[in-house]
């Protein structure tokens, strides 16, 4: 594969997460192009390296929340239990990083602080916190979704608190003790949820402010048993041919039926099966209608408003623990372990702050329309500017100088999630507008395509690919229609930027299947990058 010597490198990735790995090892040592990823934090691991709070697990099972490329990883890599926890994935990752020898060609404790499209030559400036620029063909971001742009609420006071603060995602490396101490958690998202039993069992009291109750499944989580492991690995390939096509990236989908057409006995049975099994199975491996019939998906949401009413004792607090005001599914669904029963424990509180909202920080606690609660630490699990976020920190413009952060103003607009008309030679893995599910399985095939795309176009001797306005402007009608098809779809979260004050809402996401985008993107590769301008400098 020819590369250009008139750039530093051919390809230039942002970020050392499970995109930027797989990325580098792609185009590196498969297409044999130059290329370097950069990363602000000062290890690999991405979304992994920073997110360290006590809990931090993934929700989707190990044994395919990795990658699928190379089968000696597959068949080498032991995970100790049915979800891996976080420094079990950062250790994975770690091992990709060594195993593929890509760590020479990563450049930690770097941020990029801006990326500039040269209309004179059809070049990225890729300008560092380091002070220097590196100069590409080709930019390549792995982002992620969520870990580069936490959110911390404009609380009034907070600065103000003399205990100890931390927010999940920017958890201190060393070890935070909160035995013996009161602690305050702000959020119930799926990082709250999985923080507070952990914290509880350390805290000598823990507080949880909840402003919006979640629906939450059971984890059920285990160590695997090696027989299981022995057969998992023996059957691999039919494990990701299906998670690959499936509805939402794992190696199952629903059961065919509709929960209408069941009897409430039949319905109960499925349901308690699924519960019993644990995790998203319940929400993708249930009735074809759950999420798209309200009827269906109310049957769902009154399942889970039941467990959590048989599991908290207390019925005032199981009450405020129940949500009435979204639809199971239309935020994130949430794998829990022993969340609902932390509550039942005479030193964990929950306060409702839609009765009684936080007024202030005050240097001793947290100051609520109410009452006054004196806490030793504060731990902000208050989520993430998210989708859009971990770009727009970046100062990107493309072609006539033009700003991404300006072109998004009122939401992010993207052809296949993969690349934006006026950003020539822009790939984005897992960018605005792709599909969201078990991501390594969408992140494995964007950098697999984007590879694909930067090989066909120098091969045929073109310099220059670039999304077509109209094909974007399709794709963005398309996005939005599936997210309307979807009766659970965007209601109030991070999803679709409304957990973000003054930021646009739009659907962030590509809420058809895995398996129908998939289709989607390789018809537009047959097509000869249908949708895209190819082009030769002159
Ligand atoms: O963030 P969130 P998260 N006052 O936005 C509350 C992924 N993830 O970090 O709902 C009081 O979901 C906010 O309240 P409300 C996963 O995709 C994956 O928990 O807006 N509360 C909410 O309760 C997930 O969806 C894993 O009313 C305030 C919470 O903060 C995504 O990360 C594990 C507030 C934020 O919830 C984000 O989850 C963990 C305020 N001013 C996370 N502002 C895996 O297992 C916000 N909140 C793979």
């Amino acid at each position: 594969m020819p590369g250009s010597s008139r750039t530093d490198v051919d390809v230039v990735i942002v970020g050392a997460g499970f995109a930027g790995l797989y990325m580098l090892h792609r185009v590196r040592d498969v297409l044999g192009l130059r290329a370097v990823v950069i990363e602000a934090a000062d290890g690999v691991g991405g979304t992994w390296y920073l997110n360290r709070y006590p809990g931090a697990r993934c929700d989707s099972e190990s044994y395919v929340y990795c990658y699928s490329f190379s089968e000696e990883l597959l068949q080498e890599w032991e995970w100790s239990g049915k979800y891996p926890r976080q420094p079990e994935i950062l250790a994975y990752l770690r091992h990709v990083a060594e195993r593929f020898e890509l760590l020479r060609d990563i450049r930690l404790g770097t941020r990029v602080e801006a990326a500039r499209y040269q209309d004179s030559d059809g070049t990225w400036r890729v300008e560092t916190s380091a002070g220097d620029v590196v100069t590409s063909r080709f930019l390549v971001t792995g982002v992620g979704l969520l870990a580069a742009a936490p959110y911390t609420p404009d609380i009034p006071g907070l600065d103000t608190f003399t205990g100890e603060c931390h927010h999940t995602g920017r958890w201190p490396h060393e070890p935070v003790d909160f035995a013996g101490r009161r602690v305050g958690v702000i959020g119930t998202g799926s990082t709250g949820v999985q923080a507070i039993p952990v914290i509880a069992e350390q805290a000598a009291h823990l507080h949880v402010f909840q402003r919006t109750p979640q629906f939450a499944v059971p984890a059920r989580h285990h160590t695997v048993d090696r027989a299981v492991l022995a057969g998992i690995r023996a059957d691999y390939d039919a494990i990701w041919a299906k998670a690959k096509w499936s509805l939402s990236g794992f190696p199952w989908q629903h059961n065919g039926r509709s929960a209408l057409a069941a009897t409430p006995e039949e319905v109960r049975r499925t349901f308690e099966e699924l519960w019993e099994q644990g995790g998203f199975r319940f929400v993708f491996g249930s009735y074809r209608d759950l999420l798209t019939d309200i009827r269906a998906n109310d049957l769902a949401a009154d399942f889970v408003r039941d467990k959590i009413r048989e599991t908290v004792t207390d019925p005032d607090t199981a009450a405020k623990l129940m949500p009435f005001d979204h639809p199971f599914g239309g935020r994130r669904p949430i794998i829990d372990t022993h969340y609902f029963e932390t509550y039942n424990h005479d030193d964990v509180t929950l306060v409702d702050l839609r009765e009684s909202p936080i007024k202030e920080v005050t240097p001793q606690g947290i100051r609520t329309t109410t009452e006054d609660i004196d806490l030793d630490a504060i731990v902000l699990a208050t989520g993430f500017d998210a989708v859009t976020g971990p770009f727009t920190r970046i100062d990107i413009t493309g072609r006539d100088g033009v700003a991404l952060r300006r072109e998004w103003a009122d939401g992010p607009s993207t052809y296949l999630g993969l690349a934006v008309a006026g950003f020539p030679n822009m790939f984005m893995v897992t960018g605005p507008g792709a599909t969201f599910g078990n991501l390594p399985v969408s992140i494995e095939h964007h950098v697999e395509w984007i590879a694909s795309c930067i090989e066909d176009t120098l091969r045929n001797g073109l310099d220059v690919v670039e999304a077509r306005p109209e094909a974007q402007q399709d794709w963005a009608e398309h996005v939005r229609e599936q997210a309307d098809r979807i009766v659970t779809g965007p209601s109030g979260s991070w999803y679709d930027g409304a957990n973000i004050p003054g930021k646009a809402r739009s659907p962030l996401f590509f809420f058809g299947s895995f398996g129908l985008y998939r289709q989607r993107c390789e018809d537009v590769a047959t097509r000869g990058y249908a949708g895209f301008e190819r082009r030769a400098l002159v």
